[in-house]
């Protein structure tokens, strides 16, 4: 059978997910809305082959051991049973994500692993159906599927939960400063985080309805090319997200003292007049919304607050491509 390859690109939340109405199907008990990042993507090729005794997975140019497989051998057999097919896989993934940017892989990761595998096994699945497939390896990795602003509507059962185009392409400036405060791997997987929150947390019913109440005016910040209320709700939206980790049941914080600082120092930007935002996601890492125009200022201030903290500007990206080899 054909080798197929896939290429998706990582995506950041603006309205986020963090918690599961159904573990199995990965039901988010939120809808999500994101942007798709030009910078960052993986390219993974996936080859079924009648010869191979076991699936065989090579990351990064390393073949991967029995238990580093599981969660991806899990994917493939998803995949197989769609397909009506019993053969084992060759896959190669590389992650254009570099680690130091602490941005999420497996968002871009399942979502080009869905798209290759299901080519490789010949299902010409149109972008809902690979974006209910990806959702099923990794929740963000249904909006990986599409380009530009996205959201996930969370659904209430496997066909509905999925992710569509809001903009795409993007046509207005808008882009995101990653600040490094860490490259080293959480402490507290998403998995396991969000699950802790969901089932301990006692605001975590408040969290839910507050995100998905804000989903209108979302969609409406960015059908108005209006950075500043898509900023405010964005960071709003992320700092109740982290406020329900800080209460949980051991509590967890994935925000350091740095991160606390930068947050400080968007805010404080924020009252001298620029529009700049701060997201953080399932680590420390603070992610700045802005406008290209307004990158110097940020750096300079950056620059004199934090001058060893490493940065990555990332801007709107395109959706899944795939190609046979
Ligand atoms: C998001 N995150 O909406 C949120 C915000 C992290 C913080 O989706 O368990 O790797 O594989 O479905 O997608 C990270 O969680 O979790 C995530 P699983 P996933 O982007």
């Amino acid at each position: 059978m054909a080798a197929y390859t896939a290429r998706a690109h990582t995506n950041i939340a603006l309205l986020k997910y963090w918690g599961k109405a159904d573990a199995q199907l990965i039901l988010p008990t939120t809808t999500s809305i994101s942007l798709t990042l030009n910078e960052f993507y993986t390219e993974t090729t996936v080859e079924f082959d009648e010869q191979l005794p076991h699936d065989q997975i090579i990351l990064n140019g390393r073949v991967l051991k029995a238990h580093e497989r599981q969660k991806i051998e899990r994917f493939l057999d998803l995949v197989r049973q769609l397909a009506g097919i019993k053969t084992y896989a060759r896959m190669v993934s590389i992650n254009h994500v570099p680690t130091a940017a602490g941005l999420a892989s497996s968002a871009s990761a399942f979502a080009a692993l869905a798209g290759a595998a299901s080519a490789a096994a010949h299902m010409s699945l149109d972008p809902s159906d690979l974006s209910r497939l990806a959702r099923q390896g990794s929740g963000s990795a249904s909006r990986s599927i599409f380009g530009g602003f996205v959201q996930w509507d969370r659904g209430t059962d496997s066909n509905n939960s999925v992710a569509h185009s809001l903009k795409d392409p993007v046509d207005w400036p808008i882009q995101l400063i990653t600040v490094i405060v860490s490259d080293q791997p959480k402490a507290v997987d998403s998995r396991s985080g969000m699950q802790n929150a969901f089932s301990n947390s006692p605001y975590y019913q408040a969290w839910v309805q507050h995100t998905n109440n804000s989903v209108p005016a979302m969609q409406a910040a960015i059908a108005n090319y209006d950075l500043d209320t898509l900023g405010r709700l964005a960071e709003q939206n992320a700092l109740e997200m982290h406020a329900q980790n800080m209460v949980a049941n051991p509590p967890f914080n994935y925000l350091t003292d740095t991160s606390w600082g930068l947050i400080k120092m968007v805010q404080t930007l924020r009252e001298q007049g620029l529009s700049v935002y701060a997201t953080m996601d399932a680590g420390p890492n603070v992610k700045i919304i802005s406008r290209p125009q307004d990158t110097e200022a940020i750096m300079t201030q950056l620059q004199q607050t934090y001058p060893d903290l490493k940065t990555q500007i990332a801007t709107p990206g395109p959706g899944i491509q795939i190609w046979e080899e």
